[in-house]
């Protein structure tokens, strides 16, 4: 889903299979061709890498649905959301994390265990490793897949050795700025299963556009979006993050701009928290990452057991590793 090109019209008429959402065949087919509900049409505009006809973990390519089942069985998994409209540095955050992560040598709170979307990271990687004199961004995300959204998978360790996996939205920002103006739009599915769906919600800001030309749709596309969101961001830990922080120096949000933007941010997601990151930092994109990995742990230690110890034995006085002694 990271590439942009000309793909088949693929689909199932088994309505409890999601395989064009990325997920694995509901009739346990290996290959997606060899079920009697799969049909595909335009084969001729170009060959399926194996790899994308394969929804199964041992891919690497993005989770869907039914992967997850596979996954949360093993422990804990947090969805972070990621919102923005178009360009405004979605990916390139994502990417910057998993790259920040892999780096050797790095102290971090946070510590990369693995992934089991090692592919779909590659992919986006492939574009800024190219080579150091053509290297790039990666590309705009297609809006291929209609329902949800490609899903990144980083496992992190905490410093108590504690595993947490992560699914990383991967969206296509049309979805978020369709979803804003009218939530019963039929291409605004996906977007609402991010709000729905996501532990952890981010909100990319574009300081390059709102100090641009075109700052007044920036500005307006950020604000309908805020107040979309509002109700699926209560009790979410939510971040706006400004990004592309590094244009700034040449060209400053106007104040008057960016005061209405914190304005309608606080009075729709009042919990709300700002940061700023840029690709010339790409410690502050693991910065935020790890603030919000933090925030949910404050908010979730919240709601941590109280009940009084009322026995001096020590072994009646237990209460497991979750409550506070
Ligand atoms: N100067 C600067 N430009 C950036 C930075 N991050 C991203 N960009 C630029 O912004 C463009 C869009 O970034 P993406 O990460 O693809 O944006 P996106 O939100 O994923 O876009 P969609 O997938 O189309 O929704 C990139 O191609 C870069 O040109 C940054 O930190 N600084
Ligand atoms: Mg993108």
């Amino acid at each position: 889903m990271t590439i942009d090109k000309i793909s088949p019209v693929r689909s199932c008429t088994n309505d409890s299979c999601h395989i064009e959402d990325g997920e694995s065949c509901a009739m346990g087919e290996d290959a997606p061709c060899d079920c009697e509900f799969y049909t595909h049409e335009n084969d001729d505009i170009t060959d399926i890498p194996e790899s994308n006809e394969y929804g199964v973990l041992w891919s690497g390519n993005t989770l869907g649905v039914q992967d997850l089942r596979l996954l949360q069985a093993r422990d804990r998994s947090l969805t972070v959301g990621v919102l923005g409209s178009h360009n405004t540095g979605k990916t390139t955050f994502l990417l910057i994390a998993y790259l920040n992560h892999i780096r050797r040598g790095i102290e971090l709170t946070y510590t990369f265990a693995g992934s089991k979307t090692l592919g779909a990271w590659e992919n986006l990687s492939s574009w800024p490793r190219l080579d150091t004199s053509k290297s790039t961004f990666p590309p705009h995300t297609s809006r291929q897949a209609e329902r949800m959204p490609g899903l990144l998978h980083l496992a992190l360790r905490d410093n108590t050795g504690e595993l947490v996996d992560l699914l990383l939205t991967d969206a296509p920002g049309e979805w978020f700025t369709t979803w804003a103006l009218n939530a019963e739009d039929s291409n605004a599915e996906g977007a609402q299963w991010t709000a729905i769906n996501s532990d952890l919600l981010i909100i990319t800001a574009d300081c390059k556009k709102l100090s641009g030309s075109d700052r007044g749709k920036a500005r307006g596309d950020l604000i309908n979006l805020f107040q979309r969101l509002s109700p699926f961001a209560k009790g979410k830990p939510t971040f706006l993050v400004w990004t592309k922080t590094d244009e700034l120096e040449n060209n400053p949000i106007p104040m008057k701009i960016k005061e209405t933007i914190v304005d309608k941010l606080l009075k729709n997601i009042p919990h709300a928290k700002q940061h700023e990151v840029s690709i010339q930092e790409p410690d502050s994109v693991t910065n935020v990452l790890h603030a919000l990995l933090k925030e949910h742990d404050i908010s979730k230690n919240s709601l941590a057991i109280t009940t009084p110890i009322i026995d001096n034995t020590s072994f009646m006085s237990y209460r497991g590793n979750n409550a506070q002694q």
